[in-house]
């Protein structure tokens, strides 16, 4: 079957598109009543053509089955600063009456053999097409900042070694993947204390409302400072 990409394609680009507006505004709504904000990053693509015919062929699906069957055609990736805030944005996502969650991949708990750690959430999103509308899946990745450096790096290796590792590179990898989850649990454990300072920074910056813990006297502390 031939297909027409640009046509079968549009409906992806303009999810991804919506999608990455929604998220980012999620971000600004939760820095505008200066609350910590579990979404750092935001990107998102559309896997190009010629990954969606290698994936194809790799996994035996067929034309038919193409958009149910290959949740990642739309790709969002969420970053944030801590683990916790994974699982929050997870929460957010089921909440929403703008999209319907599908499935779900723990891979944070259940890390993969490559030490893969991220949070795979696949929805249903309806596009406003001039025909009607159209539901289709996209896959959202969510990510601490430093599993996403392990996959990034990993993954630009994995062009190189068709995902064939020499034993000794497969071992290091792992051992990296583990000491970036090991930077991760430091951080959360110091997270009260980032926070507090983020906020400070925040208002530092100009933003108008306080921290919300402050109490009055470390309230006019900072202002003496600021002067
Ligand atoms: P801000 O205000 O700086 O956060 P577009 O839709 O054109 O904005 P596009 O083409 O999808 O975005 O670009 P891309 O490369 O996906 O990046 C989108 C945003 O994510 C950019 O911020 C990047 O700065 C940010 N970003 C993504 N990954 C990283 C990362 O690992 N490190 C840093 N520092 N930034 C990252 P914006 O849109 O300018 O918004
Ligand atoms: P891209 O666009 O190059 O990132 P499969 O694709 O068969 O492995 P499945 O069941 O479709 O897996 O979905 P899964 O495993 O939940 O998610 C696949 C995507 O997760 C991959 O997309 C990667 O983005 C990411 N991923 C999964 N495992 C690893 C890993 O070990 N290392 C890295 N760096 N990323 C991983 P694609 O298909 O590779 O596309």
């Amino acid at each position: 079957m031939t297909r027409d990409w640009d046509s079968f394609l549009m409906p992806y680009q303009q999810a991804v598109d919506e999608l990455k507006i929604k998220f980012r505004g999620m971000r600004k709504q939760f820095q505008q009543a200066n609350e910590h904000t579990p979404i750092e990053f935001v990107t998102g693509r559309v896997k190009p053509v010629d990954s969606i015919i290698e994936k194809q062929a790799r996994r035996y699906i067929s034309d038919e089955l193409l958009e149910q069957d290959m949740q990642d055609i739309a790709g969002l990736r969420i970053q944030c600063q801590f683990v916790e805030d994974i699982y929050q944005i997870v929460d957010l996502l089921h909440q929403r009456t703008d999209m319907k969650v599908v499935e779900e991949r723990d891979y944070v708990t259940n890390v993969k053999p490559s030490g893969y750690r991220s949070y795979h959430v696949v929805i249903e999103y309806p596009v406003q097409l001039v025909h009607g509308e159209k539901k289709l899946l996209a896959e959202i990745q969510i990510r601490t900042m430093s599993m996403n450096f392990w996959a990034t790096i990993e993954h630009s290796l994995n062009y190189k070694y068709q995902g064939e590792f020499p034993d000794e590179l497969k071992a290091r990898l792992k051992r990296a993947a583990e000491a970036s989850f090991m930077l991760d649990k430091e951080m959360s454990e110091i997270r009260e204390e980032i926070q507090e300072a983020q906020q400070l920074f925040s208002y530092g910056k100009g933003q108008s409302v306080p921290p919300r813990q402050w109490n009055e006297e470390e309230h006019d502390e900072n202002r003496h400072h600021q002067q």
